[in-house]
């Protein structure tokens, strides 16, 4: 049996936190359209036939310009220290850019063994493959270049064969019900987080967070999960974007959330949302910890 931690590193939007859900059989990382959906490492476990692959999910590469960005290029990069595998994530469907070097370069430093992994693959012809193939052979010595699709499940049985060849021999690091590290707290601010992204588009730049005031786990006498959250937004003009008009768009927000919210926690759900001001929330070293945003240095 084979066991280890493996990495799923590359550019923002590649499609890592989709593979690792993909991976792990469970929506454990939110998934956007937009570049920095995720904020944090996520560990997810997969318990494959030939071996245990704990994969850890990251925020994408790119160069930092506030304090919550460093830290999440922070966390993305001190991985590489850590594991037995990386597996960097690239998005076959936009040509190889400098941000790509960049990751390259960082690879370069990194002695685990690296595979490759163009994903979207669905989105494109097949000859479009090989010179993207040879391109990437060419920049860096993987173990591997596996096409797949986080999407279709395309090369996923391909790409954990690889994975599975460049781990260690080794026992189970975690039991066989363990799938992530992420809290249920955690998860419950990171869905609403989601459907916040979904609903207001491009109107609201990275500029949310949520954090949740208060989860009340049901009792003896109430059987229902209480939770008590708000929304954060940079300035006073955001906040009606994110309420809409008569409210309309915060009560959309809530609805999806609390239906996804009742399937992961398994009962009912009562969930108050409320939208907060808090200028520079990026730059709030306090507010980045409460939110699990470690520099992890
Ligand atoms: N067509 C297609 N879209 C994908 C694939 N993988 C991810 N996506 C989409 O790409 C976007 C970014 O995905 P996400 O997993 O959040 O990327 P991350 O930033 O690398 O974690 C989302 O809209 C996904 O639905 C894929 O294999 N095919
Ligand atoms: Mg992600």
């Amino acid at each position: 049996m084979k066991s280890g931690f493996v990495s799923l590193v590359g550019r923002p939007n590649a499609g890592k936190s989709t593979l690792l859900n993909r991976f792990v059989g469970e929506k454990i990382a939110i998934v956007s359209d937009k570049p920095q959906t995720t904020r944090h490492r996520i560990v997810g476990v997969r318990n494959a036939p030939g071996g245990q692959i704990v994969f850890i999910d990251t925020p994408g590469i790119h160069k930092p310009l506030h304090r919550m960005n460093r830290r999440m290029v922070d966390a993305a990069t001190s991985t590489l220290r850590e594991v037995d595998v990386v597996v960097l994530v690239v998005d076959a469907s936009v040509r190889p850019g400098s941000g790509d070097d960049f990751v390259l370069k960082l690879l370069r430093q990194s002695k685990a063994r690296c595979i490759l992994a163009l994903n979207k693959v669905d989105m494109i012809r097949k000859p479009q493959l090989l010179p993207l193939i040879a391109h990437y052979a060419k920049a860096f010595d993987f173990a591997a270049i596996v096409p797949v699709s986080a999407v279709t499940g395309e090369g996923q049985e391909a790409l954990e064969q690889e994975v599975l060849a460049a781990l260690p021999e080794g026992e189970p690091l975690y039991p066989e019900d363990y799938l992530t590290d992420q809290t249920q707290r955690r998860l419950t601010a990171e869905l609403i987080r989601e459907k916040v992204l979904h609903h207001t588009r491009d109107e609201l730049p990275y500029t949310t967070a949520v954090v949740i005031d208060q989860f009340e786990e049901p009792s003896a006498d109430q059987a229902i999960t209480r939770i008590y959250a708000s929304i954060l937004v940079d300035h006073d003009s955001q906040k009606p974007i994110v309420i809409g008009k008569g409210g309309e768009m915060i009560k959309r927000i809530g609805t999806e959330a609390r239906q996804d919210l009742e399937r992961l926690l398994d009962g009912r759900v009562f969930l108050d949302l409320h939208v907060k001001v808090r200028q520079d929330w990026r730059d709030d070293e306090r507010l980045l910890d409460e939110m699990g945003m470690r520099g992890d240095r």
